[in-house]
């Protein structure tokens, strides 16, 4: 009999690979997708068209909220979901700063929501949960982290998550089945253009189609921040292992390898064949290319808090799950730069 899945956060990055990996195995995907005023966006447009190709009926929306209970009761009533994917959150940490209440509400409230509702839904389900790195906080020993690691959460993000993580577990040891995916930072060419890793590709595709024209520098804030940066593609798959297997837990889940900010931009530069020259210190440090200034720091996109080191140790995940990550990081960066230069083409 076919599997049905529900995502919440089914129109996000994840959202998207999750449910192209799940209809391509046959599953029906229940989107839950909240409502909006404006049109929606072109990434959900390509989800659709994709599953029109596969096999239509496969793919069904839900409207709903992780803030409306009632929405997510009867959503579970009336699309009898086996699998639920929590990836619903607001997922930027830099915003949770100005925004605590939403993102608490948002990222621990509506987990909780969502788990008191499975729970009088019935049994027959099992629960992936979102959790996140950014859960470990700033690790003094910059050793690799895993599941035992110590969380010290230092943003209203992370404290969220985590609040959320410990409410998963408490749960999963009353006997539910629901597994946390403790993932280290993920992108592709659908990531959000506020994430560090979009900002970058798009400066660099500005800069190349510039053709010598000035640009505006891209500003960037925290430049020697580390961090375990893998493809999303491959990320969603360890998600759905988490589900088959015959006992839930918590995995982490990351390639091992931390990068700067700064080698991110170098990395993006040198797809494109070009080379960038950094002078100065703190926020008077720039970026030359071609002798131009690329790179300007600017003070407004440090946060109060930043989390300076994180890389993962997946052992676990790669032991338990046959999990490893498929995509390099130079691949997943030329994939991003290629995705932008072609977004350009097809306006
Ligand atoms: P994303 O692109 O920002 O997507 C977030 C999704 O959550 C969107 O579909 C958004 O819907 C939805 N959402 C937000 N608030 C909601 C609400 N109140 N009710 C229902 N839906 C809501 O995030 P992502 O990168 O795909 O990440 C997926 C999950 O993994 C998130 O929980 C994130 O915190 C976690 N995570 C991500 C990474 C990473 O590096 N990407 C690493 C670790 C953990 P709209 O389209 O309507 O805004
Ligand atoms: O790309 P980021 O905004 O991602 P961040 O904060 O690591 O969070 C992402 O990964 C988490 C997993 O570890 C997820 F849970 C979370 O949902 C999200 O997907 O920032 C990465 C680093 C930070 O240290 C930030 O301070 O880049 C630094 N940075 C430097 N300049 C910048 C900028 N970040 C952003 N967004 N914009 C900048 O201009």
């Amino acid at each position: 009999m076919r599997q049905t899945a529900l995502i919440t956060g089914f129109t996000g990055q994840d959202g998207t690979f999750l449910t192209r990996l799940l209809l391509g195995k046959g599953y029906q995907v229940v989107g839950l997708a909240r409502r909006i005023s404006t049109e929606p966006p072109r990434r959900v447009r390509g989800t659709l068209d994709f599953a029109r190709e596969i096999a239509s009926g496969q793919l069904v929306l839900a409207e709903g909220d992780m803030l409306s209970r009632s929405s997510l009761d009867r959503a579970l009533r009336r699309h009898q979901p086996t699998e639920i994917y929590n990836l619903a959150a607001q997922s930027h940490v830099a915003v949770s700063f100005n925004q605590p209440e939403f993102t608490v509400e948002t990222n621990f409230i509506g987990v909780v929501n969502l788990v008191e509702s499975l729970c009088a839904y019935g049994d027959d389900w099992r629960m992936y949960q979102a959790s996140t790195s950014e859960m470990f906080g700033d690790a003094r020993d910059q050793t690799e982290m895993d599941e035992r690691t110590a969380l010290q959460p230092t943003s209203p993000y992370a404290i969220a998550k985590t609040a959320a993580h410990f409410y998963c577990r408490m749960k999963r040891e009353q006997g539910y089945f629901i597994s946390s995916g403790i993932l280290f930072n993920h992108e592709s060419e659908i990531r959000g253009g506020d994430f560090v890793s979009q900002r970058i590709v798009r400066g660099v595709v500005d800069f190349v189609s510039s053709g010598g024209e000035p640009v505006e520098p891209l500003e960037l804030g925290n430049l020697n921040a580390r961090r375990d940066w893998g493809y999303a593609g491959d990320y969603v798959k360890a998600m759905w292992l988490m589900l088959q297997q015959a006992s839930p837990g918590e995995y982490s889940v990351g390639t091992g390898t931390a990068r700067t900010v700064r080698q991110f931009v170098e990395a993006a530069l040198a797809y494109v064949d070009k080379k960038v020259e950094w002078r100065g210190t703190g926020v008077d440090e720039t970026g030359l290319v071609d002798g131009r200034v690329f790179i300007k720091v600017n003070q407004s996109h440090f946060r109060p808090n930043d989390v300076n080191y994180l890389a993962a140790n997946s052992a676990r995940a790669r032991r338990e799950l046959g999990w490893a990550p498929e995509t390099s990081f130079d691949q997943m960066v030329g994939i991003m730069v290629d995705a932008e230069f072609n977004r350009r083409l097809r306006p």
